[in-house]
């Protein structure tokens, strides 16, 4: 079921999100339906959050060289860690939660992240690249961050702009 994404300004994209306990049923229909969701809305990563839940879970399914999503590359995320970072990387960051602004963000460009899967095996990987822009960008959303308050004064500035013309569009005027 595809359900609807929450955006900017909701206050709830604000909140930190809780541990999850019970990896039971009710989890992994939030997972496929997550899943659902994001591909719906031609996303690459999501967290619990933007469907409105406020549990440590998120998604990602990064696409292949010549740009589609494979479903066996999905990777569903439960309850992350970050227990190693180096390096930095500049990437043009987007989010379903804020749409149609893209701004370059820099992040650490190697992580090593320990998490849980779907029935609570503990797991860890060690991304670099893309795959850790994505990661720490999840993560982020699982403690009430959203990127663009990692941008400079003045391109918040521009943002908080350009989202207000927005805004005055939809209600028009
Ligand atoms: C997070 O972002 C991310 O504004 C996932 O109109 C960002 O899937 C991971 C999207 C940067 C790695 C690098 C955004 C789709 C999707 C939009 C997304 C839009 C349509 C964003
Ligand atoms: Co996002």
């Amino acid at each position: 079921m595809i359900r609807q994404i929450i955006t900017y300004p909701d206050k709830r994209l604000f909140m930190r999100s809780n541990e999850v306990e019970h990896f039971d049923q009710e989890l992994h229909r939030l997972l496929d339906d997550m899943y659902e969701t994001m591909r719906a809305k031609n996303g690459i990563g999501l967290a619990a959050i933007q469907v409105a839940v406020p549990l440590r879970a998120l998604i990602i399914n990064l696409p292949d060289e010549e740009g589609n999503q494979h479903k066996e590359d999905l990777l569903e995320i439960i309850n992350p860690k970050i227990v190693q970072s180096k390096g930095s990387i500049v990437y043009t960051e987007g989010c379903l939660s804020v749409p149609e602004y893209y701004e370059d963000v820099e992040r650490s460009e190697w992580v090593r992240v320990e998490y849980q899967d779907r029935y609570g095996n503990p797991k860890s990987l060690e991304a670099e690249g893309l795959l850790a822009v994505a990661l720490q960008h999840e993560m982020d959303h699982l403690d009430g961050h959203l990127f663009i308050e990692k941008l400079p004064y003045l391109k918040r500035k521009k943002f908080e702009k350009e989202w207000k013309k927005k805004a005055r569009v939809k209600v028009k005027r």
